[in-house]
Order: C-alpha cells, then structure tokens, then sequence
C-alpha cells in the first residue's frame, strides 16, 4: 500500500493536536508525519503512533516533498501559505474560512458531497465547511434528496473549543474564579462566557449577521449544491467545552413525517439517531463529545406550517465539526485521486 508525506499546520493548536490524534486512530497511511506550528512552539514534541515528534516552525519551504497538508493556524496563515505549498506539489486540505467561497475550491463533507473533491485539480486546496456547517448539512441532505428542503431557520449552542485552546482555558478559569468568590477575568470572549450565552461568534457585519452566521449560510447552498435553499441562523456561544448543539427548523417542499425523517435518518452515514424522549433520551453534548457520529433526536412535526419538520442536532465540533472531516476528506483523496 502507497504510504504518504503527511503535513499538519497548526499541529499545537486544538484542532491541529485532534487531527495528529484521529491519522493515528484511522492508521492513515503515512511515510512521514511533518508537525508545523509557530515559533512560541520551538521546542515542543507531540506524541503520534509511539514515538515524540517535534514541532517544526512553519515557513515557505516546509512543504517541499510533502503530499498531503492539513491547515488549522488561521485564515491568514492559510491564505500565504496554502497557495505555496499548493504550488509546491502538496495537496491542501484547508480548515479555515480563507478560500471555502472560492468558486475554484471544492468545499466538502463526505457524507454530503464527496464527488465535488475532484476539483481540488484547480487550485490543489479543499476547503474544510465550518463547524456548525458540517453537522447541520450531514442532517440536511438525506431529509432534502427525500422532499426537498425549502427554508432551514437554525439557532447553534456552540462549544468554547471551537475558538481553540485559549478559550478552553477560559472558561476554565472563570468558572473557578466565580466558585471561589474571585473577580474572572476576561480575555478571549467580549464579555465573560463562564455562567453566560454570547450572541455573538466571530464579528458583525453590515447587514447585523455575524460572519459565522453567514458562514452558516452561504456554505449551505455551495455544499448543497442549491442556491434556492433559504437559510437564516443565530448563533450563539456557550459554557460548554466539547460539541455544539443546534435547533433546526425545515420547511419542506413536499410533506414528511417525523417517523419518516427518523427512518431516513438512522440510515445515513454519519448519524446516530438518540430519539427517544420518554426514557428522557436525546442528543447531549457531553455524550457526542469524543464521538464520530452526528446525533440527531428531538424530531418532530412543525405545527405551525403545513410541511415543518423540528430536529435537535449535536456533534463533536473538533472531530467531525473540524479534524475528522479533514482525514476523511484526505482518505478518499488518496483512495481516488492521489
Ligand atoms: P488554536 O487552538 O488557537 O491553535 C492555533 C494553531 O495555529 C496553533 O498550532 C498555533 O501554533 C498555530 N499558529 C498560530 N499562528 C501561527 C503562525 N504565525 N505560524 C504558524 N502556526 C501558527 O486554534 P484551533 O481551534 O486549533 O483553530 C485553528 C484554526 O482552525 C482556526 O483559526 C480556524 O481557522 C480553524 N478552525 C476551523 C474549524 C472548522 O469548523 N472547520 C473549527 C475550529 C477551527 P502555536 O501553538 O505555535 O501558537
Ligand atoms: C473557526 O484567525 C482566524 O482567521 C480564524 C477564525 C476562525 C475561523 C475561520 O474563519 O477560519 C476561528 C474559528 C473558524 C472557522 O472554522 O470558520
């Protein structure tokens, strides 16, 4: 079996260290694993298949000889050196928001869209959907090739992870400054996110969406591959470390039952159904965290219009919202293309 130079930049950072995590699990075929990080990294090593492997300062010739990069440093590292090390042979496998909208770059969720790899051809980047992308159009598609989906309202509960590490150790510390009658302190967050829901993720725009809200929305139709669906989100950070959960509401073209929906959903690739309220038994972050699957519960009929369907959908936003979906991404990468 061919065996591949393997790159992870931003290899120190939340969904970097998960990514070096995930190729072990997944025995992804690698001659060499390469870890790049910045310079306040020099010196440390990260554990991967055994052995201690160092950190290496990222720079214009990191990816020479290399097959295969996965980028999660940010959208400005991605947007200098995804094009280098594109140029360069390597095939770029982007995280961030850089180039998602990029008409020449494919934006993929294998359960979703993997045929629209085959244009990483262009410009040798595939783009990574956001977080709270992911998990909703894993839950979309198989519910839109069945009926149709006309309109999507989506309001998200996102994890601190999902900002990195520094915020992880946010929360932390406020949480145990305010149980220990101290003043937190705030540094990551515009306001204090310990005890708290901030309606606020990355920054406003003009039309009074955040990004993140529209991140939501124009990467809906691109992976969709749909314009007309309409979409409109509010999301909103917090106090919870590992998934984000999000409240979705469909309006459908034609009618579909919430058993229908159920049946549809626990044969999709990449869900779990957890639907059984009764035995008080739906979707929670503290069970999807550490998971692969998407869970999707609280299914129901929309009351208020003819064709609605209500879903509650939970995912681990740093393995499938981000790392995992980049090695599946790069495993059909090699199984078809490289
Ligand atoms: P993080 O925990 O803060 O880690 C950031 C990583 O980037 C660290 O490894 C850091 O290295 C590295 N880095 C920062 N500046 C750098 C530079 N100048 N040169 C080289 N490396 C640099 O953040 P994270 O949560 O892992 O997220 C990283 C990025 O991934 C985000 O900015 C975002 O664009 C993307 N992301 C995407 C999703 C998604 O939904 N697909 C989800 C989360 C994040 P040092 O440790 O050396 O500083
Ligand atoms: C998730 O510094 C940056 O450019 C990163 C901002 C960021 C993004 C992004 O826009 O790439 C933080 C967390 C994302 C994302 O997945 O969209």
């Amino acid at each position: 079996m061919k065996s591949y130079a393997v790159a992870v930049v931003g290899a120190t950072g939340a969904v970097g260290n998960e990514m070096i995590k995930i190729l072990e699990e997944r025995q992804f075929p690698i001659m060499k694993l390469t870890l790049l990080a910045s310079e306040r990294s020099i010196g440390k090593e990260i554990a991967f298949c055994g052995k201690n492997l160092p950190v290496e300062i990222l720079t214009e010739n990191s990816f020479n000889g290399i097959d295969i990069g996965l980028f999660s440093a940010g959208g400005s590292i991605s947007e200098k050196y995804a094009p280098i090390a594109a140029a360069a042979g390597c095939v770029v496998v982007d995280n961030t928001s850089a180039f998602r909208m990029d008409p020449e770059v494919p934006l993929v969720v294998p359960e979703v869209n993997p045929e629209a790899i085959a244009l990483y051809k262009k410009r040798g980047i595939i783009a990574n959907p956001n977080c709270s992308t992911i998990q909703m159009v894993v839950a979309l598609k198989p519910i839109h090739d069945a009926v149709r989906i006309k309109r999507v309202v989506v309001s998200t509960y996102q994890a601190v992870s999902g900002t990195g590490k520094k915020a992880i150790e946010e929360l932390s510390l406020q949480t145990k400054a305010l149980m220990n009658c101290r003043e937190p302190e705030v540094k990551v967050y515009p306001h204090r996110i310990a005890f708290n829901c901030l309606p606020h993720i990355d920054v406003f725009l003009e039309n009074g969406y955040t990004k993140e809200e529209m991140k939501m929305i124009n990467e809906t139709k691109k992976i969709m591959n749909d314009p007309s669906i309409a979409v409109t989100a509010t999301t909103v950070r917090v106090p919870v470390f590992y998934a984000h959960s999000e409240s979705i509401n469909i309006e459908t073209e034609k009618k579909i039952t919430a058993d229908e929906v159920r049946k549809l959903l626990s044969m999709a690739p990449g869900i779990r159904v957890v639907d059984n309220p009764r035995e008080k038994q739906y979707p929670l972050a503290i069970d999807a965290a550490g998971r692969d699957e998407t869970l999707v519960g609280r299914i129901r009929e929309d009351e208020s219009i003819p064709n609605g369907i209500n879903m509650w959908v939970v995912s681990d936003n740093i393995r499938k919202g981000a790392a995992l979906n980049a090695v599946q991404i790069a495993e059909i990468l090699i199984r078809k293309y490289l």
